[in-house]
């Protein structure tokens, strides 16, 4: 039987941390099995906010040590990098012609971003859901592992594939529809320091994040100073107690007990007695990524070669999906 396809990536722009972990990276290691499955390391998508040029090929390796310290198997799984494939660049412009701009104003990570952005926001990121649509739909992916904050991303990909599938090939359509694969637990981490925000890298502050390099000393740090309440007794289920909630979510996923299980433990504790449980859970958690992250990251020659086979993968895929697209927006063949 042909296995189903599946496509994510993570952007290089600093240090992953437990949203990306939780949100993303752990569904793809988890499911890798059932599918064929490709995962880039967005470094396009990188420069839509300001970026330190010195530091983005260093970043890009390590975001690819990651995911093969995080259990990426290559069994399954191709690890490319976006920027190696310039197909994912010429879609971009092809479905930019097609996508209305008004469907891009609405995107709320844009306002959001834009936002931070000040006036000098630039003409990248508004066009970011369309370098995203273009990632996917290269390589016909019927599902896409994300955190809860892509998802309308994701539902503009789909538009935009409906919209070029109607226009240009309603006969044989040539895109495929994606589907999100968003996991009820960890979709939506939340930041340290405030429990309505998510966790985030571009957060200028650190205390707000636990990434996934961090050393056991960070970590207990974090956790000490992190945001809590002055009630006794931890309860997930109270609105009026986002960071309650968020502490037990991540200490339920990182150590692997269910809701109740956790929701029964902790139903008397203080945040004295809980921090210090959290904080030696997610040490323990984190202790053998961070090891194979550091043997991964000690042969380079290894990394090279793993980057290498995911592109010749990558691009035979994604050659054939831009020349059927081309075709069917009626460029001529190159002669
Ligand atoms: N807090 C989060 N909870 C759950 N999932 C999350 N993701 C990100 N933050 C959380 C998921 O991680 C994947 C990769 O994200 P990305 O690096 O490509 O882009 P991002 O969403 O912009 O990541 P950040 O950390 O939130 O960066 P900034 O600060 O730039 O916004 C995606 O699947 C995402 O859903």
């Amino acid at each position: 039987m042909v296995k189903q396809r599946v496509l994510s990536g993570v952007q290089p722009t600093g240090n992953l941390h437990l949203g990306n972990y939780l949100g993303a990276i752990r569904n793809w290691v988890e499911g890798q099995s059932q599918y064929e499955n490709f995962f880039c390391v967005v470094d396009l998508h990188a420069i839509t906010a300001p970026h330190d040029a010195s530091t983005l090929a260093e970043n890009t390796y390590k975001i690819a040590a990651l995911y093969l310290a995080c259990g990426i198997d290559l069994q399954y799984s191709s690890i490319f990098v976006q920027s190696h494939i310039s197909a994912h660049s010429e879609l971009t412009w092809l479905l930019n012609c097609i996508t209305p701009l008004n469907w891009l104003e609405d995107m709320i990570q844009f306002k959001e971003k834009a936002v931070k952005q000040g006036e000098n926001v630039n003409t990248g990121l508004l066009d970011y859901p369309v370098l995203m649509a273009a990632d996917i739909l290269l390589y016909q992916a019927d599902k896409v592992p994300v955190g809860e904050d892509q998802k309308q991303h994701l539902e503009l990909t789909r538009d935009i594939a409906n919209r070029f599938n109607y226009q240009f090939c309603r006969e044989k359509p040539v895109l495929k529809l994606p589907e999100p694969l968003i996991r009820a637990e960890g979709a939506r981490v939340m930041s340290l320091t405030d429990g309505t925000r998510k966790m985030s890298k571009s957060d200028p502050s650190d205390m707000s994040r636990i990434n996934l390099l961090d050393t056991p000393d960070q970590i207990q740090n974090k956790i000490k100073r992190c945001k809590t309440d002055s009630v006794r007794g931890l309860t997930f289920d109270d609105s009026e107690r986002p960071e309650a909630r968020n502490l037990l979510t991540l200490y339920m996923v990182l150590s692997g007990k269910t809701k109740e299980e956790v929701a029964a433990e902790c139903q008397d504790m203080g945040w004295g007695q809980f921090k210090p449980l959290l904080t030696e859970t997610t040490i323990n958690a984190l202790k053998p990524i961070q090891e194979k992250y550091q043997a991964v990251m000690d042969d380079k020659g290894y990394l090279e070669s793993v980057l290498r086979d995911g592109r010749q993968k990558a691009e035979a895929i994604a050659s054939i999906t831009l020349a059927q697209v081309k075709a069917a927006l009626g460029y001529s063949v190159p002669l």
